[in-house]
Parts: structure tokens; sequence; C-alpha cells
């Protein structure tokens, strides 16, 4: 195996053996395998888009099977492995489809271009011509082929295609959150196809690749923005919100991750129950949506981010359920516990399906939670969340003013993620060291880092803006070209808004991405660069962008504020 995905990988370079986040060794290579397939499945479906025959059965495999592969989605080798054939039966049903429709044919193949012929359809270099003497990729050439990442050479182009390749991932998992719902764009899977694709073409050098990986990122923006439509049509815009977070007396379920329609059914099978639901993790957002709101068993939220869920699970004591990223491998002390739904796997967690209508029957969770102890509490008191968008810009006129007469200076963006590593103490360090008049504005579980000090508020304005999941960094966005309208800025670069983004997996390297494609510079990262960008890419992003790595608390001040 070789993976350099997320921002904890071993040594700052990559992980080799087994993953620093669980993940097996085989199963990596599995995973590589999957997305390689993917490809294969990108260059027919692209060609069934263009002609009108593909189906949303494609997309949504094609969706899966990447976020399948996000850190810390999927650690199971069964269920790689039923992707893997299910994905191969996609492929031969599409092709089939363009071989009736006469959309290729016995001849086809020659005009297909060298690498296409060589990397994705199995054939040998100048083997003959037309696609029946070409070796289809198939379950048993797939394993002679070098799928690993390392099999691109030079470290340039290694670096980009990856760069995109989780891009992609990250695009994927917004984008399934928006399927989901029902909310599906036919053009971000054409992008998706094409950039999938692009990985695979050696006719594509740094030039062309770099165009393409900004390209992924405006078309996240398009996504974000799918998926922001989906969430608040579906469940209301989310209103700010003083979440509880400590415990009821009754027994619970602790729900994680970042599907809200696996909440909603949740919430809906456990009411008049005597079973009360908790959100952990990234699911805290969901506390501010009218449409959870109105569940009297909706207790709060349950202890911090993702790498915590080792000692909060344990001490939460009834079952929990993992919609999406991040699972880790669980502790025996709550294995017969823990569930996994959805695109989560792990050996030994239990899985609970969806019905063809995407309809779950959560029953046994709620019949095993009946039995258990209440939670123990962690703490009390509540914490502020729910200024998405629409309730943020509803307090537009109070802020500007603020601006304007000099009550707040700047605006910090610290979106992203949280992880697990001590230097991550960082980020609490940065917001509890930013002036008074200051306002940080959040998505994603990196908030974690500083949600819960007492930074006050200016003029009733709260110091932490609180957006919500990753998934609502559209709301982020927004915020900031209203403020750049209400200031008359045409350069979103003029505003009084920093950035210093913390990362982990791919889904932040989107977000980066998106941030990028809108113009946005001198973003600092951290709290490593990412091992997959190469010196001569870091250079471009530091010649166009002037990214820049994190470093102390009192320099990054300096420099930001
Ligand atoms: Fe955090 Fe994990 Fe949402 Fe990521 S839970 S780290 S950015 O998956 O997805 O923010
Ligand atoms: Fe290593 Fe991260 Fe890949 Fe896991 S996801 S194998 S920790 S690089």
């Amino acid at each position: 195996m070789f993976c350099y995905q997320c921002e904890e990988t071993m040594n700052g370079t990559g992980c080799t053996k087994n993953g620093v986040c669980g993940k097996k060794g085989e199963v990596a290579d599995l995973q590589d395998d999957l997305i390689y397939l993917l490809k294969s499945i990108a260059f027919y479906n692209s060609k069934a888009r263009a002609n009108n025959l593909n189906d949303a059965k494609t997309d949504e495999f094609i969706l899966d099977g990447l976020f399948a592969t996000v850190t810390n989605t999927n650690f199971c080798k069964t269920d790689i492995e039923r992707l893997i054939k299910e994905g191969f039966e996609i492929k031969d049903g599409i092709k089939q489809k363009l071989m009736d429709e006469k959309v290729i044919n016995e001849k086809s193949g020659s005009s297909f271009p060298r690498w296409i012929k060589e990397k994705l359809l199995g054939a040998a270099p100048n083997a003959g011509e037309g696609l029946p003497v070409m070796a289809k990729v198939t379950p048993a050439t797939l394993a002679n082929i070098n799928t690993g990442i390392l099999a691109t050479e030079n470290e340039d182009i290694r670096s980009l295609r990856e760069l995109l390749i989780y891009g992609l991932k990250g695009m994927a998992a917004y984008a399934h959150h928006a399927n989901v719902l029902g909310y599906k764009d036919d053009d971000v899977m054409a992008f998706m196809e094409k950039a999938l694709l692009a990985t695979m073409d050696d006719d594509m050098g740094v030039d062309e690749l770099v165009p393409l990986v900004l390209e992924c990122g405006s078309v996240g923006v398009t996504t974000l923005a799918l998926l922001d439509k989906a969430n608040t049509t579906t469940y209301g815009n989310p209103e700010p919100t003083a979440v509880n977070i400590g415990v009821g007396e009754k027994p619970g379920i602790l729900i994680s991750g970042h599907d809200l329609r696996d909440l909603e059914q949740l919430l809906e099978q456990t009411k008049d129950t005597g079973v009360d639901v908790y959100t952990h993790g990234e699911m805290l957002p969901a506390n501010s949506y009218p449409a959870f709101k109105k569940y009297d068993n909706f207790v709060g939220n349950y202890g911090g981010s993702w790498w915590r869920q080792k000692e909060e699970f344990e001490k939460f004591n009834g079952p929990i359920l993992m919609t999406t990223n991040c699972i880790v491998p669980p502790k025996e002390s709550y294995l017969n516990r823990i569930y996994t739904t959805g695109i989560v796997g792990f050996d030994g967690v239990a899985h609970i399906s969806a019905a063809e209508d995407g309809g779950k029957d959560f029953s046994t969770i709620i019949e095993q939670a009946k039995a258990c102890s209440s939670p123990e509490q962690l703490e009390e008191g509540t914490i502020m969340g729910g200024f998405a968008h629409v309730s943020a810009l509803s307090v537009a006129d109070k802020i500007i003013e603020a601006v304007k007469d000099g009550q707040i200076k700047k605006f910090v963006v610290m979106a992203g993620c949280d992880g697990r590593h001590k230097e991550r103490s960082y980020y609490t360090d940065f917001a509890e060291a930013l002036p008074d008049d200051t306002v940080i504005l959040t998505a994603g579980c990196a908030k974690y880092r500083y949600n819960k000090l007492a930074l006050g508020d200016i003029g009733g304005i709260p110091r932490v803006i609180d957006a919500g999941q990753c998934n609502d960094s559209y709301s982020l966005v927004v915020i900031a070209q209203a403020l750049a309208e209400a200031f008359g800025v045409e350069d979103i670069n003029d505003l009084p808004v920093a950035y210093n983004i913390a990362w982990y997996e791919q889904k932040a390297c989107l977000v980066l991405l998106a941030l990028l494609s809108l113009g946005v510079k001198n973003i600092m990262l951290g709290p490593k660069l990412p091992a997959f960008v190469s010196p001569n890419v870091l250079n471009v992003l530091v010649e166009n962008f002037n990214i820049m790595p994190n470093t102390t608390v009192d320099e990054d001040l300096k420099t930001l504020i």
C-alpha cells in the first residue's frame, strides 16, 4: 500500500504497511483498485452521458465508490470487494449498452487514445485494433495492474493527479449528501468523469492539470451550493441555537457523521419511545435545524470531535450510529453497540442497510438503547450554533455597522477539520490569543478546538460564528460575498477577512480548492502541509495564491491580524 491522502499520514510522507488511521494495507490496495475501476467506468459513462444513455445508478456508484475511500469512512475489505464486483457489472453493462446503441462498435477501439487502450481497457500497447481484441479490465486483470499512487513516476504529475482525486473524493461526499435528498447535477457528474479520466492521461502535464484542479474547486462551489439547497429546502434554514451539551436521564442513541436524512429517520422512529437522541462530532449543527428541533427527545450534543470517540463512546453507554466519516477503529468495550450505515463500514461492526427507497429500520438499535443506562455526563451548559448564511445574513446590518464603527476589525476563517495530534492545540491557543475585536467564522469539526471557550460577543454578535458542518462551507462563501457587496469591494481579498484553515481529510481538500477557485489568497494552512503536494506544486500554489503554512501563534497573529 501507499497512501498519503490525509494530514496524519505516517511521518508526514505516506502510510506503507497499514494506515495510521487503522486502514489495513490490503484494504488500501483494494481502494486503489476501486479508484482505478472508477476511471474505467468514467470512460464508458462519459460516452453514455454524451448520448443520453447514462443512468442514475451509475452516478450513485461513482459517488459512493469515491466516498468509500475518504479517510475514516470504510475500513471493510468485503465492502470494497463488493463495490469492485458491482463496479465491473456496471462497467460491462454500460459498455454493452453503448454497443447495442451503436455508440461504439467493433472498430471503435482503434480510435481511442493509446492511454485509454493501455490503461483503462487493459489492452497491451499496440495490441490489435477493435473492441473484441482488447482484453477487458476484469477482477483478474485488475490484480495485475499497478493501480497504486506511485505508478505515476513524475512527482509533480502524481501530486496534481492526487490533488485532483482528493478534490473529487470530497466532491463525491458532498454530492452524495445532496443526492440522498433528491438533488442532482449532471454537470457535476460530467466534470467528475472528465477529471477521473484526466488523471490517467499521459498527455496532460502540469500546465493542463493545474487549471483542472482549479476547475475542480469551482465545480466544488457548485456542489456545495447544491447541498446547501438540498439541506435547507428539506429541513429549513438553521437558526441560531444554544445547543445543550449536558445529558438527560433517559437512555440515548448517539448519532455521528454528516447524514441529515439518517438523523431525520432516527428521530422519527425514536419519538415517544423513551429513547433520547444526541449528536456527536460533525452532527452537532443538526441541532439548529427547525425540522429537528421539534423533536422533544432530541437532547443536544455529546462530546467533541471525531478523534475523541473512543473515550466518549465508551461513556455514552448507549448505541452509536455512524452515518459517514469519521469512524475510528472501535474499542472492544462498545463494539456491540456501535453501528454503521450508508457508505461507512468496519469489519465486525453491525451495518444497517437502506431499503430501495432509502428508508432505514433502526428498531434494533432503539430496542438495544432501551436496555442501556443513560449517558455519563461529560460537561454541561450550551454552545452556540446555527449561523448558516441565512441567519448570519439576517444580522448582516449589525455586523456591517460593527465593522464600520471599528468594533470588529477582522474576521478570521478558522474552518476545516480537527485531528488527534497534540499540535492541534495551536488552534485553541490561536483562538484565545485573537484580539477581542476579531470574529471567528467556522464550519467543520475544526471548531471543537475553540467552540467551548468563553470568547464572548461583540455587541451581541458571537465571536465564533458557526456555519455548521464542513458540508455547510458554502455558507462561508455566501457570507464573504455579502460582505464584499456591503463594503463595495470587488476583490474578495480586500475584505477584512483572514484565513487560518485546518485540514485533515479530502473533503477539506475540496473546500480549499473551492476557496482558491474563488480567488482567495493568503490562506494559512495547517497543522502540516499535505504530503501529496510536491515542492514544485507548492511553488505554484505559493506564487499564485500565497498559500502559507502555519507557524507559531505569535508569528501567525502578526501575519494575519
Ligand atoms: Fe470533520 Fe471528519 Fe466534516 Fe472531515 S468529521 S474531519 S472535514 O470528516 O468531514 O469536518
Ligand atoms: Fe494513512 Fe491517512 Fe491514508 Fe489512513 S487515510 S492510510 S492515515 S494517509
